[in-house]
């Protein structure tokens, strides 16, 4: 399971020798349970990556703190005489100065689907629309404008996309997690199970499994917005996903009362 580590996503499903949680008799014991719905909800790790002085500092500062995610500047890539540092986030924000070099084209073959390509410093291009493009091709994804001095430009639409991103695999954790804890109750006994579902960190981690976003509000507000998307015949899994954050969202209200 180790090899998986890298993505911070394989260690969650996992005690440390690979085995799903599970007590001596091979029942799923609710104190690791808890333990892996915490893993399942830990801050999602962006990578912060590029050539020495694109500008990552600034992008790190100028985003501020991103819900949900923890953000690490690594080490510069391109440095003659250092091996390029493997990318080890869960989202790779790739720093892209125009015009893009092989290194970054690498970089973004390397992050493959953890990808999220960004150009910088468009205050200083005459062109920015071609860079855009010239960027995009080179790494193959679309690819975010940003600027970060002065009034700067870009940042909120980049912490939008950051945002999305940190609750999808977020959601991609717990479905995961979700899946292979009802494998493991259909051929174990269910009770253990069926009882975490109805605990906070259950709760919890089944609204995690939907990835909606929140309305901004307090819980009780939330839980009142859930309820009334409960109420219009959406498909069911919408109506699911509405009942799981209604849910998530009256257990904070009514432990906050
Ligand atoms: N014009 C312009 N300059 C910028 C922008 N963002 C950063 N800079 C400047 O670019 C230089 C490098 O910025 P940093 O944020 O330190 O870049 P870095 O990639 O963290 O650099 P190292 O960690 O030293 O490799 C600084 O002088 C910044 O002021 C921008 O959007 N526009
Ligand atoms: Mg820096």
């Amino acid at each position: 399971m180790s090899t998986d580590s890298a993505h911070g996503r394989a260690l969650l499903l996992a005690d440390d020798h690979g085995r799903l949680a599970v007590d001596d008799h091979g029942r799923l014991a609710a104190d690791d349970l808890e333990r892996l719905a915490a893993g399942a909800g830990a801050a999602v790790r962006v990578e912060i990556t590029g050539r020495a002085g694109v500008g990552r500092s600034s992008i790190v500062a100028a985003l501020g703190p991103v819900e949900g995610a923890e953000l690490v500047e690594s080490a510069a890539r391109d440095r003659p005489g250092f091996p390029d540092p493997a990318l080890t986030g869960e989202i790779v924000v790739l720093v892209v100065l125009d015009p893009p070099r092989d290194v970054d084209t690498t970089a973004a073959t390397e992050a493959a689907d953890r990808l999220l390509p960004v150009l910088v410093k468009t205050d200083t291009l005459a062109d920015p629309d071609s860079a855009l493009d010239r960027v995009t091709a080179a790494v193959q994804a679309p690819c975010l404008p940003v600027s970060t001095v002065g009034a700067g430009a870009g940042i909120p639409r980049l912490r939008q996309v950051l945002e999305d991103r940190v609750r999808a695999v977020k959601a991609a954790r717990a479905t995961e997690l979700l899946a292979r804890l009802r494998t493991r109750a259909d051929h174990a006994e269910t009770g253990a199970f069926d009882d975490f579902l109805t605990t906070d960190a259950g709760v919890r981690l089944v609204a995690q499994a939907t990835g909606l976003a929140d309305p901004p509000g307090d819980a009780r507000s939330r839980a009142e917005y859930w309820r009334s998307r409960m109420n219009t015949g959406d498909a069911p899994d919408a109506l699911r996903a509405a009942l799981a954050l209604h849910r998530h969202a009256a257990r904070e209200w009514t432990r906050r009362a």
